[in-house]
């Protein structure tokens, strides 16, 4: 029995999923081409497929889960349900027009042309907003449709904004964040659940550790209660003695985040020697 799993096989989710696999310790062999492949080391199926059909393959049992964007489970809706979110293939959908156009608020929207591949997400937005404009439905590269004519406004992805920036147009309203889901479908069958819940257990080793890092320290002993109280840890800090009489070595777990906040607090309580290091994974 394997748990099959449906990923991207090209494209801006490709990447994060096999990364994701990896440091959930997958081993599998990737590349020429290959639809198919079983992992070495646990009992997994992985499918390399378009993006737009991971959804259905879940909810039609061709695979028993699937990695995709939220973005994509809103245009075409499955009998699937989200399990995780994954922490990457983080984008917005978004309206966007010419960086002189007069559309400025939303109902500046009506009577307009927008062109996009989202139509579904974009007609229930225009609908709770009230406007009514003409959607132009097409397959792909929407960030061109207003220079040629097309539209007066496009809606479609987007990450760093670098492709708006270069077709000459801004962002003006923001629809639907995204980021990459692991999707399953109701009432797997038991044994395949049973794997899943191995992987998710990893999936959740993984972000959590994504979110943290181990930082250590030296410092004099008696600074180690003011050191303690702004690295909380897991627990509590460990405290382990350096060769040096009087002098310790702290370590502990800290938010990704968190870290710049405290330093200057730290060197001020007498940390010395700081080093912060990357986790692999954290089991709670
Ligand atoms: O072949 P297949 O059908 O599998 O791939 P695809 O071309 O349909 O999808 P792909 O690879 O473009 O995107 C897959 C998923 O990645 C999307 O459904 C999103 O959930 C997620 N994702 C994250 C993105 C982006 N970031 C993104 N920037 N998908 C697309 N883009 C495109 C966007 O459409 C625009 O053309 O990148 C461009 C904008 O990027 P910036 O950085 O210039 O703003
Ligand atoms: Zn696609």
């Amino acid at each position: 029995m394997k748990l099959k799993l449906a990923i991207q096989k090209q494209g801006k989710l490709a990447a994060g999923s096999v990364e994701m696999l990896r440091k959930c310790g997958i081993a599998f062999s990737e590349g020429n081409g290959k639809l198919r492949v079983e992992a070495e080391n646990f009992p997994l199926e992985i499918f390399f497929l378009r993006d737009d059909d991971i959804p259905e393959y879940v909810a039609d049992t061709v695979a028993d889960i699937g990695i995709v964007g939220e973005n994509i489970l809103a245009e075409q809706p499955a009998e699937v349900e989200i399990i995780e979110r994954l922490n990457f293939g983080r984008c917005r959908l978004s309206l966007a027009v010419p960086r002189n156009s007069d559309i400025v608020t939303i109902s500046d929207l009506n009577g307009k042309r927008i062109a996009t591949t989202y139509p579904l997400i974009l007609k229930k937005f225009l609908q709770s907003q009230n406007v009514r404009a003409e959607i132009h439905t097409i397959s792909g590269s929407a960030e061109i449709a207003p220079s040629i004519g097309l539209a007066d406004a496009i809606c479609d992805l987007v990450s760093s904004g670098s492709t708006l920036f270069s077709n000459g147009l801004r962002e003006a309203f923001t629809i639907l964040e995204s980021e990459a889901v692991l999707i399953t479908r109701p009432s797997l069958p038991k044994a395949a659940a049973e794997i899943l819940d191995k992987l998710r257990f990893r999936i959740r080793s993984v972000l959590a550790a994504a979110g943290n890092k181990y930082i250590l320290l030296n410092a004099p002993t008696e600074k180690v209660a003011a050191i303690s109280r702004l690295l909380p840890g897991m627990r509590s800090p460990t405290v382990v003695p350096l060769a040096e009489p009087g002098w310790v070595s702290i370590h502990s777990v800290i938010g990704a985040n968190d870290f710049w906040a405290v330093i200057d607090d730290l060197k001020a309580a007498g940390a010395e020697g700081i080093l912060v290091l990357a986790i692999d994974q954290m089991i709670a």
